[in-house]
């Protein structure tokens, strides 16, 4: 089993823990989570399902706003994945959105257990001012960020590439680091890097640093 096989079937322990609409009912801030962040219908739901191999876990849907609770799921006694708060969709009155963002920025601020930033943006639509946001906050706090061009599916290679190359270059541009790559949960794009990135955040052990004593006990 390679390590990435290793650590995909690992996540697939994940169990839904709480839903929280604000930070002081999340649940206790010690060991280690790794949120994912994004706009509205950028694909977090489903991203979580299929690193997870769990079909419903995080509900995906069709109707973008779905997810306005912070969502845990436990892999363990101390470490989580978060399904944070999809933000921007239009129809959502403003007041909810600055009640969204207010809550957001508090989680991001005070929550010590948060070891990583998953940033998913959709390949067809990167780098707008919430993905800007959350890059400044990030950076602020010195979170280290990944981001998943999501539904990498919708293009072919050559533009999917192309949209890769364009987004660092915009990085760059803006000051940030961070480190990128293509996602789909559709055709299981990026699957493997993603769930090393969670792995070495959550400090998971890896089947190729475990020693094996097996050998020098026979
Ligand atoms: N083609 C394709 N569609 C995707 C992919 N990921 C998500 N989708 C679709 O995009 C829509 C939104 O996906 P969700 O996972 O619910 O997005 P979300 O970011 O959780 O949205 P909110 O909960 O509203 O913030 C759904 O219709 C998904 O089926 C992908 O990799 N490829
Ligand atoms: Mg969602």
């Amino acid at each position: 089993m390679t390590d990435a096989e290793h650590i995909l079937a690992q996540l697939a322990r994940a169990q839904f823990q709480i839903s929280a609409p604000t930070l002081a009912l999340c649940p206790p801030n010690i060991g280690h989570e790794v949120a994912f962040a994004g706009r509205s219908n950028a694909g977090k739901s489903s991203a979580i399902n299929a690193l997870t191999r769990q079909r419903q876990l995080a509900r995906a849907s069709k109707t973008p706003g779905r997810t306005q609770l912070i969502n845990f799921f436990q892999l363990d006694e101390e470490r989580r994945l978060v399904d944070l708060p999809g933000y921007g969709y239009a129809k959502v009155p403003e007041q909810m959105k600055l009640e969204w963002q207010r809550h957001l920025a508090h989680y991001l601020r005070e929550r010590h257990s948060l070891r990583g930033l998953i940033l998913l943006m959709d390949i067809r639509h990167p780098l707008m001012p919430f993905d800007r946001n959350m890059l400044t906050w990030a950076q602020e706090r010195q979170l280290p960020v990944h981001i998943l061009l999501t539904k990498a599916d919708k293009l072919n290679r050559g533009p999917a590439g192309n949209a890769l190359q364009e987004v660092r270059r915009g990085l760059t541009a803006l000051g940030f680091e961070a480190s990128i790559q293509l996602f789909s949960s559709v055709s299981r794009l990026g699957l493997e890097d993603a769930a090393m990135q969670l792995a070495q955040w959550l400090q998971m052990p890896l089947p190729s640093e475990m020693v094996d004593d097996s050998v020098s006990e026979a």
